[in-house]
């Protein structure tokens, strides 16, 4: 089978890949020709564990080449961005998916498949991707197939979920379903669930925002509890040793390129039935306001000037800042201008990012730890000794060692920040 996989980015790249090393033969398109050049050297681009080998088999093996150009093929699969729109509502961007059909359009034959790994909002396949194909003349269905089949794979292990995750096979048809399932059957060995393709946009869809609406009701339990003096963390670990109750934890709000995004896409295609969606949404997205006021008022009551951020991720233990909320809560602090902030990272290279904690540390007034990078794991109070006063607001209650220290704040404990004396400054 020749498979033309449009868009190499971290999922595209992956799955042209695993497709190549199945013995299909596989033509990676992408628009950025520096992708293209570097590919074609046989180089990856992206970060992704064991990903490299698996290119350097595929160009061994003859199965894989990288271009700019769509040639004809059996199967068209699309994984291109589909990022939230600049409206109101931040709907679904379909601009790169529609263009990525339109490139194929030219080429497609009687028989092929196009199948969109794109993340898209609820009823895209059938309202606009449909009649964008059938306006080739071909009948989606009998001449061509059409299927939705959305990628649910976690960065760090992409390889292994490819091939062992179920898979949902939304087709347009019945007749779609089983095109679709013919061509993952090359290389999935997890479930192939048979679906429509709105039935399958709006899992995937689901999927992030069922994760995003529990985290926003950790983080609104969370300012409740700080209002009525209450630890929130011991009543979530408490309620979870409930037989049917699974709390998920707060943090400084929810970042990457998934939990969000994807809600968005629900509530702009349905704005007023989508309540809870939208205010989850709301809920998350302003947790690093939360945090900053929080911060502020510690600083104030410690008379301090200089904050040790720790971690500015997404999330722990990798190297991703799209959609940070601690990137965002560091910006916000140094926008202020009243602070001398620094950034401390394990994880991520760049400029204004320090790689050595103990400089990170000295004379600093508060560490604010907003990732939870199993770095953090090993903080102690004896490893803060350099700072002025040794405080630590631990936004993902990940440095525990840390927990009896006198000025030790989590987020079930915010509201002991109030009670603290202010220290005295000697001039
Ligand atoms: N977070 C919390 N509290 C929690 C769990 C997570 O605040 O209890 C935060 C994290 O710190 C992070 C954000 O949520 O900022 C998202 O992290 P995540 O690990 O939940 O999700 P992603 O975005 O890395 O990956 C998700 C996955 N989806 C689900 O687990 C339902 C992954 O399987 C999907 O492939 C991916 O989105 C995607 O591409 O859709």
């Amino acid at each position: 089978m020749k498979l033309v996989v449009m868009g190499l980015g971290y999922i595209g790249l992956p799955t042209a890949i695993m497709f190549a090393n199945h013995d299909q033969d596989v033509l990676g398109i992408d628009v950025n020709e520096k992708v293209i050049k570097e590919l074609s050297t046989g180089k990856i681009h992206i970060e992704e564990p064991g990903l490299q080998a698996e290119l350097d088999r595929a160009i061994q093996n003859n199965k894989f080449k990288a271009g700019l150009v769509v040639e004809p093929a059996d199967a068209f699969i699309v994984s291109v961005p589909t990022p939230n729109k600049n409206d109101a509502l931040k709907s679904c961007d379909l601009s790169y998916v529609l263009s990525a059909v339109t490139n194929i359009l030219p080429v497609l034959e009687k028989g092929n498949t196009i199948i969109i790994e794109s993340t898209i909002a609820p009823r895209s396949t059938e309202d606009h991707i449909l009649p964008l194909v059938e306006s080739t003349g071909l009948i989606v269905g009998e001449d061509v197939f059409l299927v939705h089949c959305p990628e649910r794979v976690l960065p760090g292990q992409i390889i292994h979920e490819l091939i062992y995750n179920n898979r949902i096979i939304g087709g347009v048809t019945p007749a779609c379903t089983e095109a679709g399932k013919k061509i993952y059957s090359v290389f999935v060995q997890g479930e192939l669930i048979e679906s429509a393709a709105s039935t399958a946009e709006m899992s995937k869809l689901m999927e992030n925002t069922y994760r995003d609406v529990n985290i926003a009701l950790a983080n609104e339990l969370v300012h409740i509890s700080a209002k009525l003096g209450i630890n929130a963390l011991d009543v979530i670990s408490m309620a979870n040793k409930h037989p049917r109750v699974n709390l998920h934890q707060p943090g400084p709000g929810v970042g990457g390129h998934c939990l969000a995004v994807d809600p968005y896409f629900i509530a702009a295609a349905a704005p007023a039935e989508s309540h809870l969606i939208q205010r989850s949404r709301h809920i998350n997205s302003t947790m690093p306001s939360f945090i900053v006021e929080n911060t502020v008022a510690l600083m104030n009551k410690l008379q301090g000037r200089k904050i040790a951020v720790f971690g500015l991720t997404y999330k722990g233990d990798i190297d991703d800042i799209r959609e940070s909320p601690a990137l965002e809560i560091y910006h916000e602090l140094e926008a202020m201008g009243q602070y001398d902030v620094v950034a401390y990272d394990p994880h991520v290279v760049a400029g204004f990012v320090e790689h050595d904690m103990a400089v990170a540390t000295a004379d600093a007034d508060l560490v604010l730890v907003l990732v939870d990078h199993s770095e953090f794991r090993d903080i102690t109070p004896q490893s803060l000794t350099n700072m002025r006063e040794i405080a630590v607001l631990d936004a993902k209650n990940i440095a525990t060692q840390c927990a009896d220290m006198e000025k030790y704040f989590n987020l079930g404990t915010l509201s002991k920040i109030g009670e603290l004396k202010e220290v005295s400054v000697t001039v």
